[in-house]
């Protein structure tokens, strides 16, 4: 099988994009809910693969595993996602530098091995199968610009990296000089390229639906292109890790092959506008932009993740910032795109900067009745987005608001099929009821009595009456409405 699957994989690299084979159709993501795991900061499955383990340490490993993650499958369906990204789990560097370990996993040695503190090959293949045996999709972080500093590669493969003297004389820096002072591969040498793409086979052989590529501002476009090509013949999914990246440059890189890239941009803005006290035009803005993107629906959308600080982090109290978690979920699971929640937004973990944003995940057993609040509500707000079609994969509209009213209210709609769903952010720091002109906002729906939210456990109605939408909106929260 393996052999078929390398030779397969060699004539379609032969083939040069030519289309001599028949590309797989690749599955698309619109109406998932992803889910981002670090596994050395999940679950510890396995005590006995602890090496060097010290929880006091936030730079140091922490024992989570693959099968801790196997293990808390469950958890992860109870809250409803419907695939599980993982950051990366190859063989690291063994020794620390900068006094922090390998534990995030981006620091790779060997990139066709499991480190033995997540586990072996094996255990990934058991969690791979129990996930997709479960109805769930595995995306795999795959690095593809650097090597770990104490990686045995660079001191052997010298020709496989970029130079001081190239990095000097390049005109694209971001490209040709090291990231973080990492180890920066040259992907135009055909013996890194043959590495990466088959680095990419090996993972795919393991059964893996999709990856995230990390860091891809930092690598050779002429090699971007290949690679996006073999993962697009053997049907892989494909999220682009671009740092900041804003619509624009989302828009590029789907028209260039990637799925999928994080709109960095909508973060920026909900971290003004829903965690702060920012006026709601700064997410209005990036929502504006939406007619620039070829796929929209697959664009992956998310509050935090483990490279900047916790949402929760930008409010100085603990319950605020819970609440406003709260709202952020809910408001994450009206918008079109992929969703994807990083472990522990969904009980507000707080934490500033790396490391500090890699807590270790706290499970039911340890949590407040806050946290558990916010966990009902997340899981809530998924179950509502799943069961509606619109909120899942329709189009989405901006219905314009008042001038007076614009700063703390977002209207817009999801539409599918003939169904309407009308998703409404508020921003106030009180409950609000608005009644706005049907004409002014551009719609002519029926008469509707009043009906409440679809996310359960929230106290928002909308009603239509005498050519006016009527709103009855909590503070500082998001809601979604079935309007026919
Ligand atoms: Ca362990
Ligand atoms: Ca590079």
């Amino acid at each position: 099988m393996r052999h078929y699957a390398l030779l397969g994989a060699l004539l379609t690299s032969l083939a040069g994009g030519s289309g001599a084979q028949t590309a797989l159709p690749i599955p698309t993501f619109e109406g998932q809910v992803i889910y981002q795991v670090m596994p050395d900061r999940f679950f510890d499955g396995n005590p006995a693969n602890n090496q060097g383990v010290n929880r006091d340490d936030p730079r140091a490993w922490h024992g989570g595993d693959l099968p801790g993650l196997t293990q808390k499958l469950a958890y992860i369906q109870k809250l409803g996602a419907t695939s599980v990204w993982l950051t990366p789990v190859y063989q690291q560097q063994a020794t620390n530098s900068f006094g922090t370990a390998g534990y995030h996993g981006y620091w790779p040695a060997d990139f066709r091995n499991v480190d033995p503190h997540f586990g072996t090959l094996a255990d990934f293949g058991t969690f791979v199968k129990a996930a997709q045996g479960a109805g769930m999709r595995v995306v795999l972080d795959q690095v593809i610009n650097h090597y770990g500093y104490e990686a045995a590669a660079v001191r052997l493969r010298k020709d496989w990296f970029n130079t001081q003297a190239q990095c000097d004389a390049t005109q694209n820096k971001d490209v040709d000089c090291p990231l973080s002072g990492l180890p920066d591969l040259r992907q135009s040498n055909p013996q890194v390229r043959d590495l990466l793409l088959g680095n990419a086979n090996f993972w795919r052989e393991q059964g893996v639906n999709a990856f995230r590529y990390d860091a891809i501002k930092h690598v050779e476009r002429p090699f971007l292109n290949d690679l996006l090509a073999a993962d697009r013949q053997a049907g892989t999914w494909t999220l682009g890790e671009w740092f900041g990246a804003d619509t624009g440059t989302v828009a590029d890189w789907q028209k260039a092959g990637f799925d999928s890239l994080f709109l960095f941009s909508l973060q920026d803005a909900m971290k003004t506008s829903v965690m702060g006290e920012g006026s709601l035009d700064a997410v209005r803005q990036v929502l504006a932009r939406q007619g620039e993107l070829p796929r929209p629906g697959e664009v992956a959308l998310f509050l935090d993740n483990h490279d900047v600080p916790r949402f929760a982090q930008g409010s100085l109290f603990e319950d605020v910032g819970q609440e406003r978690t709260r709202y952020g979920l809910r408001a994450l699971m009206t918008l079109r795109g992929v969703p994807v929640i990083w472990q522990g937004t969904e009980i507000a973990m707080r934490g500033g900067n790396d490391p500090d944003n890699r807590r270790d995940m706290r499970f039911e057993d340890g949590w407040t009745p806050a946290e558990r609040a916010v966990f009902g509500a997340t899981q809530a707000a998924i179950a509502a987005r799943k069961a509606s079609p619109a909120l899942s994969s329709g189009a989405q509209t901006l219905l314009p608001t008042p001038d007076r009213v614009s700063g703390q209210l977002l209207l817009f709609t999801r539409e599918l099929n003939g169904q309407t769903v009308l998703a409404a952010w508020h921003s106030g720091n009180a409950r609000r009821t608005y009644s706005l002109k049907l004409s002014a906002l551009g719609v002519n729906w029926a008469a509707l009595a009043a009906t409440p939210s679809l996310f359960a456990g929230q106290d928002a109605k909308v009603s239509v009456s005498g050519g006016y939408l009527h709103l009855s909106l909590p503070a500082r929260d998001a809601a979604a409405f079935r309007m026919q």
